[in-house]
C-alpha cells in the first residue's frame, strides 16, 4: 500500500494550533498499513451531541444501568469511602469546621450528569462537598458547573481542564478523604497498558485510605453488545461517520460519507467491541491540508474505536496493576454493568 505525498508547499504548521494534534493523529492513523483513527476524535460539538443521544437509546443500556446503580447505592458508596479512610488513618467523621470532609474528583467528567447522584449523597452525609471535575473539554466542564451550581449549591466546584491520558495530574492537597470517579466505562476505550498508566497517574495523586469508583461495562451476550453499538435508529452510525465529517470540516479532507459503512462487531477473544468505517469501494481520499492522498481498497476499513468489556476478575486485576485493591462491587440485577469501589493499595 502506498501513500502519495505532494511536495510540502503547505506545511502542517500552517494549520491552526488547535488542529495540530488532530493533524498528527490523522497522518499517523491513515498512513499506517492498518488504518485507524483515535476515538477522542469523535468528540467535537456534533459528536458530543450524538453521544448524548446514544446514551438515551433503548439498545444502549450502559448509561441508564450505571445511573440505576448509583441511585440504588449512592449512600452506601459514600459510607464505604469514609470507611476506607477511617480504616487507613483512624480518622472519624468530618468535624463541624469541615476538616475531614470527603471530596469527589472525576476523570473525564464531561457534563457530569450521573455524578449529581453521588454528589447529592455526599451532601446528605456531610453537607458542603468539594468537587473537582477534570476534563479536556472546557465547554463540557463549564456546562457541568453551571448545572451543579443551580441544582446542588452545597457543592464547591474546582474544575480543571486537563488531559489525564497524556499529562501528569496535579491535584491540590486535601485534609480528608478523596473519592475519585472514573465512570461511564470510559476506561473501556483504552487497551490494558494505557488503562494501567491512567490508573497509576491517578494513584500518584491519592493517599492511603482514598478510594476510586470505577464504572465498567461487563462481558455479556454478543447480540446485546453488538446492538448497543449498532442501534436501529442508526445514531451510532452517524456518530462513527461524524469523525470523517469532522476531518472534512477541520482538515478540508474529501471523504464521501456515502462510500463508508458503519461496522461494530464484538471480538470475544479480545473482550472488546471494535468499531470501523469500511470503504465500499476502491478510492483515493485527499487531505489537502496534510498533503496526503489516502488510498482505500474496496472493503478496507478504518478502525475508529475499541470498547473493552470486563469481568469481575479482569476488573480486579486491572485495578491491582494500577495500584488499587477492590473493596466493594455494585451491579444491576442483570449483571450488565459493574461499579467497583477500590482503595489505594498500601
Ligand atoms: C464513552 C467510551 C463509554 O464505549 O460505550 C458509544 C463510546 N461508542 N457508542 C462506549 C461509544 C459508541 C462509549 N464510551
Amino acid at each position: 500500500m502506498s501513500t502519495f505525498s505532494a511536495p510540502p508547499e503547505t506545511p502542517a504548521t500552517a494549520l491552526a494550533p488547535a488542529n495540530s494534534a488532530i493533524a498528527a493523529a490523522v497522518r499517523e492513523g491513515l498512513t499506517a498499513p492498518r488504518k485507524s483513527l483515535p476515538a477522542w476524535l469523535f468528540y467535537d460539538a456534533e459528536g458530543s451531541r450524538l453521544f448524548e443521544q446514544i446514551t438515551l437509546l433503548p439498545e444502549y443500556y450502559l448509561t441508564r444501568t450505571e445511573r440505576a446503580i448509583f441511585q440504588a447505592e449512592a449512600d452506601r458508596i459514600i459510607a464505604a469511602a469514609f470507611q476506607s479512610w477511617h480504616q487507613a488513618t483512624g480518622d472519624g467523621q468530618p468535624t463541624p469546621d469541615g476538616a475531614g470532609r470527603l471530596r469527589l474528583l472525576e476523570l473525564g467528567a464531561g457534563t457530569a450528569t450521573k455524578t449529581g447522584i453521588l454528589l447529592a449523597a455526599a451532601v446528605r452525609a456531610q453537607g458542603e462537598t468539594e468537587y473537582l471535575p477534570i476534563d479536556v473539554s472546557e465547554s463540557a466542564i463549564a456546562e457541568a458547573c453551571l448545572t451543579l451550581t443551580e441544582t446542588l449549591p452545597q457543592v464547591n466546584l474546582q474544575p480543571q481542564v486537563a488531559n489525564y491520558v497524556t499529562d501528569d495530574l496535579a491535584i491540590a492537597l486535601h485534609d480528608g478523604p478523596t473519592l475519585a470517579l472514573y465512570i461511564g466505562s470510559s476506561i473501556g476505550n483504552f487497551g490494558h497498558d494505557e488503562a494501567v498508566a491512567i490508573l497509576r497517574n491517578l494513584r500518584a495523586q491519592l493517599r492511603p485510605g482514598d478510594t476510586l469508583l470505577l464504572g465498567t461495562d461487563l462481558v455479556k451476550d454478543t447480540a446485546i453488545l453488538e446492538a448497543a453499538y449498532c442501534d436501529a435508529d442508526r445514531v451510532t452510525e452517524a456518530f462513527n461517520l461524524n469523525m470523517l465529517r469532522r476531518l472534512n470540516r477541520e482538515l478540508g479532507a474529501g471523504f464521501d460519507l456515502s462510500t463508508f459503512r458503519h461496522v461494530a462487531r464484538y471480538n470475544r477473544e479480545a473482550s472488546r467491541i471494535e468499531m470501523h468505517l469500511r470503504s465500499t469501494r476502491t478510492q483515493q481520499v485527499s487531505i489537502p491540508s496534510l498533503n496526503l492522498s489516502i488510498p482505500f481498497q474496496a472493503g478496507e476499513s478504518i478502525h475508529t474505536e475499541n470498547s473493552y468489556k470486563f469481568t469481575p476478575d479482569s476488573i480486579r486485576h486491572l485495578l491491582r496493576e494500577g495500584g488499587f485493591a477492590v473493596t466493594h462491587t455494585y451491579t444491576d440485577p442483570q449483571n450488565y454493568f459493574a461499579v467497583t469501589l477500590a482503595t489505594v493499595a498500601a
